[in-house]
């Protein structure tokens, strides 16, 4: 039998001498990061390992912005099929419906897709922006800002969880002028199908870029995948973002983080409206694990490839499928 002593004086002070290990927050088995937290950098690298995502609250943007762009969006999403239409069809960028990228996926979705690299972005030829669409381009403008900085400062912070000297070495490739980021708005309609089968909105995938942050109204239907192939719904909160690991980041740290698979379901009464920004890196980057981060015999488990060739392979590939395979190394 063992007998346990009462902490003496020594003992405790022991006890007291061990750092306690950061706990993780969770909202229905979601990790949430308070911004302000100074153990925030602790708990996003905990959250990238374990499920590749986690929700960002006290992130410091403020909610009008974001709702001004949710009701410039809607605004868009309510007009005739018609007008809508003549924004599209999306060559990727533009207006679309039902179709997702150009090898047969389809969805219960329309949405607007945009490439946010500012020679782009301010050229008068961006069909969504014509027909005196202002307010809708001044609301994208100031919401993309904010979320490149959010970005930069999440990026940051993993870089010092993750122990990297210099912190910019994950938000250098967002912050340069060449840096490939586009943004999204997903229109969800409720869909009364789903009495008969499950509907789904968006189909299963990974995003292929390096981070992406997504913000929404309060209708449910986005869910992760976790490691155990199970799907878990994550509860929708139009005050915080959500932040999701891409196949680029998950091979820059080598395999340490985890690009989430996720995907959305549509409901049957309301509608869902979310955006979401994705960070990319410039074209001609060589995605390659973070030398700083390598240990010494640490091998890279990928083949080495540009962000420009890895996008060629992702328009020629199907939402589900998975991007990173080829580039594995067996
Ligand atoms: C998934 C993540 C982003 O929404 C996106 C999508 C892109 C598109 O809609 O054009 C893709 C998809 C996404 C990956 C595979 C290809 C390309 C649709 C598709 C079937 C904008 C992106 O970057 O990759």
């Amino acid at each position: 039998m063992v007998v346990l002593s009462k902490p003496t004086l020594n003992n405790f002070s022991l006890v007291k001498s061990i750092k306690p290990t950061t706990t993780t927050t969770l909202s229905n088995g979601i990790p949430v990061v308070d911004l302000t937290d100074p153990e925030a950098k602790t708990l996003i690298v905990k959250a990238c390992k374990e499920v590749g995502f986690f929700k960002v609250v006290n992130h410091g943007v403020p909610l009008e912005l974001m709702s001004n762009l949710e009701n410039e969006a809607l605004r868009f999403f309510t007009k005739p099929q018609t007008e809508k239409d003549r924004a599209g069809p999306p060559d990727p960028f533009g207006y679309g419906s039902k179709r997702i990228g150009s090898n047969g996926d389809v969805g219960w979705v329309e949405y607007i897709l945009l490439n946010t690299n500012p020679h782009v972005f301010s050229s008068k030829s961006i069909s969504i922006f014509r027909e005196n669409r202002l307010n809708l381009r001044c609301a994208v403008e100031d919401y993309i800002e904010a979320m490149k900085k959010m970005c930069c400062m999440v990026l940051e912070l993993m870089a010092e969880g993750l122990g990297i000297e210099r912190k910019n070495e994950l938000s250098r490739l967002l912050k340069d002028e060449k840096s490939d980021c586009c943004f999204r708005m997903n229109h969800y309609p409720p869909c009364p199908e789903v009495q008969l089968r499950n509907v789904v909105g968006f189909g299963e995938h990974t995003d292929p870029q390096i981070i992406s942050v997504l913000r929404s109204n309060s209708t449910s239907g986005l869910q992760i995948c976790l490691s155990d192939g199970t799907w878990l719904s994550v509860p929708p909160d139009h005050t915080s973002f959500f932040i999701n690991v891409g196949d680029t980041l998950q091979v820059l740290t080598n395999g340490r983080f985890k690009s989430v698979k996720h995907r959305v379901m549509a409901d049957t009464t309301k509608s869902r409206l979310s955006m979401i920004y994705f960070g990319g890196p410039p074209l001609s980057e060589k995605i390659v694990p973070l030398p700083s981060l390598m240990l010494k015999k640490e091998e890279s488990l990928y083949k080495e490839f540009t962000w420009c060739e890895y996008k060629k392979a992702m328009y020629n590939s199907r939402l589900a499928d998975n991007r990173l395979g080829p580039f594995e190394i067996k």
